[in-house]
């Protein structure tokens, strides 16, 4: 629990959309600061001063910010243990807790963005080793457990839920079985579907607002 105020700053499907699943899954109160990032607000001297690299999602707790989507998910985890999402520092499954989060960001992003946009970096180099290796050590690992840490959900669900439904959309995983019933059984979850659907919502009032501003500026 925390008597700080918690502020997420926010653009509708993004890396964001999962913090504010993570936020409504671990039960916890919060302001939502949305951003519209077709209208260039990510980039605001305001937001940047919240996050200098325009991006979000940020995390605000009192006057405390933290920014990347998996700092975030930790930070949160262990503000709100008792949702029983997060393995405790005593807890056998801490390590392969900390061990797959550590790897989504240091790994596999790094991995899955090298591949889409046809870098190719040497095995030796690069912090995975080879794309191919890192989704077939993944899928492995998902043919064993319903749930990245066994057969309880925890935080680094959310993460490789939302992460595998939207790399599926777009072609980037393959197009396996294990990955799309994993990525079906994380996000058919309420917290998912009613976060997609206020942003189908907010994405349109945010294209026409966007759209707005190019008509302002072309007239
Ligand atoms: N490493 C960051 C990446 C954040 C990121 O790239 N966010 C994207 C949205 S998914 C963004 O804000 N893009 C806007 C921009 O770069 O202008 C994290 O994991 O939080």
């Amino acid at each position: 629990m925390t008597d700080r105020k918690l502020t997420l700053h926010y653009a509708p499907r993004s890396r964001s959309s999962t913090v504010r699943v993570l936020m409504d899954e671990l039960g916890m109160p919060y302001d939502l600061h949305v951003l519209n990032m077709r209208a260039g607000e990510l980039k605001s001297p305001a937001y940047l001063a919240i996050n200098p690299l325009g991006k979000v999602p940020a995390l605000q707790h009192g006057d405390t910010i933290v920014t990347e989507t998996i700092a975030i998910a930790l930070y949160l985890g262990d503000l709100y243990p008792d949702a029983g999402l997060t393995p405790a520092i005593t807890d056998p499954r801490r390590a392969d807790y900390m061990r797959w989060m550590v790897f989504y960001a240091a790994a596999f992003e790094p991995a899955v963005v090298d591949k889409a946009v046809g870098n190719v970096v040497p095995a030796e180099t690069a912090p995975y080793g080879s794309y191919d290796k890192v989704v077939a050590m993944l899928a492995a690992h998902l043919e064993k457990s319903p749930y990245m840490l066994g057969d309880r959900i925890s935080v680094a669900d959310i993460i490789w839920g939302a992460s595998l439904r939207w790399l599926l959309m777009f072609n980037l995983l393959p197009d396996l079985p294990v990955f799309k019933d994993y990525a079906a059984r994380i996000t058919s979850r309420p917290s998912f579907q009613n976060v997609f659907a206020d942003e189908e919502r907010l994405d349109a009032e945010h294209e026409a607002a966007a759209a707005a501003l190019v008509a302002d500026k072309a007239g």
